[in-house]
């Protein structure tokens, strides 16, 4: 059996999927990190980062394996299997290029605009603007690559796919009407369009997007006291 620490958040969205696609029984533990469940010490030997998703794997289970990171965790799925990563040669390192990209600049670059549009104060049209430029330059760089390989880690759907679609579902749900670019469909991005398609028609995403969207949201339960911690601010902010 394999636990899943999980929010209902795009960085957990990818495991779902993975887990889905590769059709292993799981079973979520919901952490409501908007109460601050993260900071428990429980959950912190878990995960040192006090964030979700961490996973469980305990198929051996005097020896159970518990990673976290979202892309560790996809990338520790991949080698469990032997599916969703070329299994040697640049093709591999290709795929995992793609994944890494995900986790240092569109997941990044998506999370921080996701703030300050919905939980700053007004007044931040710097920080939003500098958030808004590098997203859309994030998409620039998918467009280029998926207008050259039909996935992002090269010719066969793979973990770089499965942790940029849950961001690119997500924003485009939430924000296309705002802003153009984000749309998943897009006649401007043709190769994102496509790609978009090709994952969403697999059977093993849209049981991933199915079961993703079992889990309940719960920022309604935050008051603003916990909003200020989980967002570092006010009694939790550091500097002047
Ligand atoms: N780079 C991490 C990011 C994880 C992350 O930011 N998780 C969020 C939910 S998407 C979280 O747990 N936030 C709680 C907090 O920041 O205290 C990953 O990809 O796993």
């Amino acid at each position: 059996m394999i636990d899943l620490y999980a929010s209902t958040t795009p960085n957990v969205m990818k495991v779902t999927l993975a887990l889905c696609e590769l059709d292993l029984e799981f079973r979520f533990l919901p952490i409501n990190v908007w109460k601050g469940e993260q900071f428990t010490a429980r959950f912190e030997a878990l995960n040192p980062n006090a964030k979700v998703p961490v996973l469980v794997d305990r198929a051996d289970a005097a020896n159970p394996v518990t990673v976290f990171e979202s892309v560790a965790i996809l990338i520790y799925l991949a080698e469990k299997t032997g599916s969703l990563l070329p299994r040697s040669g640049s093709a591999r390192y290709e795929a995992i290029e793609w994944a890494v990209w995900q986790a240092a600049n569109l997941g990044p670059a998506s999370g921080q605009l996701n703030h300050f549009l919905l939980y700053a104060p007004a007044g931040q049209d710097y920080a939003l603007s500098r958030h808004l430029t590098e997203l859309r330059r994030c998409y620039g760089v998918m467009e280029r690559r998926l207008s050259r390989t039909p996935y992002l880690g090269g010719d066969e759907f793979s973990v770089a796919d499965l942790a940029c679609f849950p961001w690119v579902w997500s924003s485009s749900n939430r924000l296309r009407e705002r802003f153009a670019f984000l749309d998943r469909d897009s006649p401007e991005a043709p190769g994102i369009a496509a790609w978009f398609e090709r994952c969403a028609s697999r059977a093993g995403v849209l049981r991933g997007i199915e079961r993703h969207a079992q889990l309940t949201p719960l920022l309604a339960t935050a008051s603003p006291d916990d909003l200020d911690r989980i967002f570092g601010r006010g009694r939790y902010a550091y500097g002047p």
